[in-house]
């Protein structure tokens, strides 16, 4: 694969600071070594930079609005153009209005469909109208499927079907986006019915219904609060009940085995609240097992 790196040091969709330095906490965690370890090609861009603020009309209490739209405007047009296999390197989950809307135009560019799984435990399908925080971390999800709500941000050149799309790892929905997104075909898949499952039953489904649409790509966004806070403590947001070390190692490895994935966001991870780069060294394996490695090498055994 040829894999290439954009560091995005969003730190405009929330108000607590720290993420603008995840793009370097995953350099120093040693990213770009670890996957051409894995025999991949590796580029690392550096990071984007969005010039200047947008001005925005709209609701107060929304935080940092113009920052966001610059950076979605910059990501998507950044995205769009990149070859290989992009990964962001956040940054916030607002990175994903502009990397996701740009993996959409790309693909359709290429006459392609996106299909997203996005991993976190929380839904982030508020728009600029039914948020109470007015964190716009908890928006990319409804910008990118094109809902209304979002007057004087980018156009968004393709939306993504909101049937292309699963959740897995909820455990934080709030009232005002939980019953527009339950009237949607998404996949929705908390950590209640996961705990009867298990990953793999609605993992498999999907990505037979993502093979099964053809010639397709396949965006991956991963945010941090996905992991139980017992061993990714590095975001401002944790949640309790998370996906354990081998949970979410399953799921890259089914990812991975695969093959369908095409680009990939690692949001969230702030380090100024990481314990001595354990979260960033995590989410650099989860990357490693999601392009090929795998954690117990399997001695080759035979029977009989
Ligand atoms: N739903 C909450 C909000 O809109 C939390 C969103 N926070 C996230 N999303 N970390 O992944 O403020
Ligand atoms: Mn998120
Ligand atoms: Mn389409
Ligand atoms: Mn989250």
């Amino acid at each position: 694969m040829d894999i290439t790196l954009i560091g995005a040091p969003l730190d405009c969709g929330k108000t607590r600071a720290g993420c603008l330095m995840g793009p370097d906490a995953y350099r120093v965690a040693g990213i770009a070594e670890t996957l051409r370890g894995l025999g991949h090609g590796v580029t690392d861009f550096g990071n984007v930079d969005p010039g200047q603020d947008w001005t925005m009309e709209g609701p107060d209490h929304l935080v940092h609005p113009g920052a966001v739209a610059a950076w979605t405007d910059a990501l998507m047009r950044r995205g769009r153009e990149i070859g290989g296999m992009p990964i962001f390197l956040g940054g916030d989950h607002a990175l994903a209005l502009g990397s996701v809307a740009g993996m959409a135009a790309r693909a359709a560019d290429r006459g392609r469909d996106l299909f997203v799984i996005w991993l976190d435990a929380h839904s982030d399908f508020h728009t600029p109208l039914t948020t109470d925080s007015g964190n716009l971390h908890g928006t990319p999800v409804a910008y990118f499927t094109g809902q209304d709500g979002f007057a004087g941000f980018p156009d968004l050149p393709h939306p993504v079907d909101l049937a292309n799309i699963c959740m897995m790892g909820l455990r934080s929905v709030d009232p005002g986006e939980r019953d527009r997104l339950a009237a949607t075909q998404a996949r929705l898949h908390d950590m209640r019915g996961i705990d009867e499952t298990g990953f793999a039953p609605p993992l498999r489904d999907f990505l037979a219904q993502v093979a099964a649409a053809g010639d397709v790509d396949l965006h991956v966004s991963l945010d941090v609060d996905f992991l139980d806070p017992s061993i990714a403590p590095a975001v401002g947001t944790t949640v309790p009940a998370g996906a354990t070390f081998r949970e979410a190692h399953l799921v890259m490895e089914m990812l991975s085995e695969s093959g369908l994935v095409t680009s990939l966001d690692l949001v969230e991870l702030n380090p100024a609240l990481d314990e001595r780069g354990r979260t960033a060294r995590l989410m650099v394996e989860l990357t490693a097992s999601l392009l090929g490695k795998r954690v117990f090498d399997r001695p080759t055994r035979s029977f009989g």
